[in-house]
């Protein structure tokens, strides 16, 4: 019998260039990213083409793809071993997505809550492209036969979307791929979540049952990357709570969403869990644990911002780490795209 060989592992992840990151993304995805790229090939891309879903300002989206490029740097991840790019350097993105407009059903797409939410109330006004995200996500990870995507909880859904189209592809072209070369019938992997860590989603500081996200109006509501130590402590002190001291277990969350959200970000930045935290701070007040939970976040997150800081004077060299990188996805992506118009019986010279 022969042995099958195994799919190689590679990491795919991205993060929206929409503003500055915070510590939702940062606890949520990138903390995952950087531990990854310690065992295995890891590609990790600013998704300027997402961003675009709905309306940026052109000069401020050129600054964003820097900057998060910058903080992607500056928070662990190393250019010389992971892949790290703009999405909109590599044209299989944009291609592998149609043919996934092609496969997904609308079906699917009506069901994604994400559309849903950002798209509001006035749905007849949304971009086209805002309901097509998830094709769109679904090939950023295909582009490259990704098998594993950390990301926060909100992506679970989108990731599922992944999934089924990497199988509906499979199932409509069997023969074809079979023709190829691959037996098994199998060209796309299905794509694992890896939705681990202490903090997989991390609320608003103005409203504990919102997620903390680049695009809420309210600047109060996050703790950006970019914070200096007087902004993150102006933000924690005034993050909204209530007038209960804090709960010495678990239990005590029940209806306090906002005592639950600072004290689980505590204990993703202190690597503690939450049960060790509420033993040293249950039932005293929010002024003596938001003081200590400002300055962990400004040990941890202080160093990071200086750093983007300092990288952002330099983007010379950000423009070259992105032309780099995607040089480097291209190397992988487009062979994998010929591939596909291969499979589909599109003609390429
Ligand atoms: N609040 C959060 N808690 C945990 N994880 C989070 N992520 C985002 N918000 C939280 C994770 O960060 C990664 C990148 O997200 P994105 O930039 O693609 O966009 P998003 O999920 O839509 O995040 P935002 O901040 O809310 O952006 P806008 O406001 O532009 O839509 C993902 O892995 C996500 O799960």
């Amino acid at each position: 019998m022969t042995k099958k060989k195994p799919i190689t592992e590679r990491v795919f992840s991205g993060m929206q260039p929409t503003g500055s990151l915070h510590l939702g993304n940062y606890l949520g995805a990138m903390i995952n990213w950087i531990e990854m790229q310690k065992t295995r090939e890891c590609i990790y891309c600013v998704v300027d083409l997402h961003a675009i879903t709905v309306w940026q300002d052109p000069a401020e989206l050129r600054q964003s793809i820097r900057q998060v490029t910058a903080a992607y740097i500056a928070a662990g991840l190393d250019p010389k071993k992971s892949i790290v790019f703009n999405q909109s350097q590599v044209a299989a993105h944009a291609e592998l997505a149609w043919v996934f407009n092609c496969v997904a059903r609308l079906g699917w797409l009506n069901r994604m809550t994400q559309f849903k939410e950002k798209a509001g109330k006035d749905r007849e006004q949304a971009s086209v492209g805002l309901y097509a995200y998830p094709n769109l996500m679904a090939a950023d990870i295909l582009a490259y036969r990704a098998t594993h995507v950390p990301v926060g909880e909100d992506q679970k859904q989108h990731l599922e979307l992944a999934r089924d189209i990497a199988q509906k592809f499979n199932n409509d072209f069997k023969t074809s791929i079979e023709a190829l070369g691959h037996p098994d019938g199998i060209f796309f992997p299905q794509p694992e979540p890896v939705i681990t860590g202490p903090a997989t989603r991390v609320m608003s500081l103005r409203d504990g049952t919102k997620k903390m996200s680049k695009s809420d109006p309210s600047d109060l509501s996050r703790i950006n990357l970019t914070d200096d130590a007087d902004a993150i402590a102006t933000k924690i002190r005034k993050a909204k709570t209530d007038p209960e001291p804090l709960p010495s277990d678990e239990k005590g969350f029940e209806g306090r969403p906002e005592a639950e959200n600072l004290v689980g970000i505590y204990a993703a930045l202190t690597h503690r869990t939450v049960e060790s935290v509420l033993t040293d701070f249950g039932g005293q007040q929010f002024s003596t644990f938001k003081k200590a939970l400002a300055e962990v976040a400004t040990d941890r997150l202080g160093r990071i911002g200086d750093e983007t800081r300092r990288l952002m004077a330099e983007p010379g060299y950000i423009d070259h780490v992105l032309a780099d990188g995607a040089a480097r996805a291209r190397a992988i992506a487009t062979p994998i795209m010929d591939q596909v118009k291969d499979i589909v019986g599109l003609l390429r010279s």
